[in-house]
């Protein structure tokens, strides 16, 4: 059986300080165009999704930082909320701009070819900035929408155009020790093109505004069969990883829980994450991140599974033998390679996940002991109306 002392003390430092940022969202209820379901106990405000997201960091030690999202989250005191969730243990991390969601963005936002419409979005991005000030927050995180339906819909290249000036414009307004991500989605909402569709478009973008600037990798949002630890090599080589957006999806953008569609996909990340020893944000600037949904289980329990999900990948790829691959690479031992990583892989890592808990005093069964705490069932009796997410309405 593995234990902790199977890691090399560097690996034991790296997987005991991981920590993963969860998004507030999350703890709204979702669903899909058809139904959005509610479970009970659902967050009314951000401050009772900030209480929830606490939850998951107290029994799982290891997600101190929760992003938000612009308007989903709009409180009148930034700092009071920021104030909240220190009380309860997190921090409030990256500010997510929404410019998705407004009749006037119908045909753009950041591109948009109306002047007056492109400065509202602009704006708004410049109002989430103020926001970080006032929270603390270090880095504002871009998703856009933005894209055509139809070929001749629009110039692809003067959007590009309008999409450069005004993330320059963005890039200008923040602090010196403030970021900003620019997350890709290759379809959805636009279904011909999207202005900012893949890695190396959101490359090109960032590396023209400056060196604060890096890109969020969803990895929901690349076409089935998409090799994306191959995209993490390259945003690693060129110094422009800045995050991940971590979920599972079968088809789409599903934004199911983490490691539950395909486990041996984190690992293989998470593998390269650790080959290129980017695993401690710190010293590499990678966050790691959750940006799922949860339509059909409980928030809080999903999100405790979906944490431990990467906290299992990532220790498994700290149990790769490097010394062992590298000779097998060398020898061009194809097979001998292989069974190296599926060797870590296929490792049972939950005897080692719970030393690792009690090590640090927590419960060695986060998932279990949450459901014991009683806590959903105070906040389902506390809690009338619960908030959505955002999406599905
Ligand atoms: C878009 O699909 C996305 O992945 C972006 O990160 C949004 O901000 C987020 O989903 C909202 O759920
Ligand atoms: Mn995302
Ligand atoms: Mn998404």
């Amino acid at each position: 059986m593995v234990s902790l002392s199977n890691l090399t003390p560097e690996a034991h430092r790296l997987l005991s300080t991981q920590t993963i940022e969860l998004a507030s969202w999350a703890f709204g209820n979702a669903g899909t165009r058809f139904k959005v379901y509610s479970t009970p106990g659902t967050p009314r405000d951000p401050y009772e999704k900030i209480a929830d997201a606490a939850q998951v960091n107290a029994f799982t030690g290891i997600t101190p930082r929760v992003s938000l999202h612009i308007p989903w989250d709009e409180v009148d005191d930034y700092g009071k909320l920021a104030q909240f969730a220190r009380d309860n243990g997190v921090v409030l991390g990256n500010i997510n701009s929404n410019v998705f969601q407004d009749d006037d963005y119908k045909f753009g936002s950041l591109t948009n070819s109306d002047p007056a419409i492109r400065a509202k979005a602009i704006d708004a991005h410049k109002h989430c900035i103020d926001i970080m000030g006032a929270t603390g927050s270090d880095t504002l995180k871009i998703w856009l929408g933005d894209g055509t339906n139809y070929p001749g819909q629009d110039s692809i290249s003067g959007r590009q155009d309008r999409l450069a000036d005004s993330l320059a414009q963005i890039y200008a307004y923040l602090a010196d020790d403030q970021q900003l991500l620019l997350e890709y989605k290759f379809f959805e909402p636009a279904f011909y093109h999207t202005d900012v569709p893949d890695w190396g478009t959101a490359l090109l973008q960032v590396l023209s505004l400056g060196e604060r600037a890096t890109v969020c990798l969803d990895t929901g949002h690349h076409a089935p069969g998409t090799n994306v630890e191959f995209i993490v090599v390259q945003l690693l080589r060129a110094g422009r990883l800045g995050a991940f957006d971590f979920n599972s999806r079968f088809y789409a953008d599903d934004d199911l829980m983490v490691g539950a569609a395909d486990p041996f996909q984190l690992f293989r990340i998470l593998n390269e994450i650790v080959s290129l020893d980017a695993l401690d944000t710190e010293k590499s600037g990678v966050n790691f991140m959750l940006d799922q949904c949860h339509q059909l289980e409980d928030k809080i329990p999903g999100e405790i599974r979906s944490a431990l999900n990467v906290q299992e990948a990532t220790a498994k790829a700290l149990l790769v033998d490097r010394d062992a691959l590298a000779r097998a690479q060398a020898d061009h031992d194809v097979l001998g390679a292989n069974t190296v990583l599926m060797d870590a892989y296929s490792t049972d890592v939950r005897p080692l996940l719970r030393e690792l808990r009690e090590e640090k005093g927590l419960d060695p069964d986060p998932y279990g002991a949450f459901l014991r705490s009683g806590y959903l069932e105070k906040v389902a009796a506390e809690r009338v109306g619960g908030q959505q997410a955002g999406w599905g309405a």
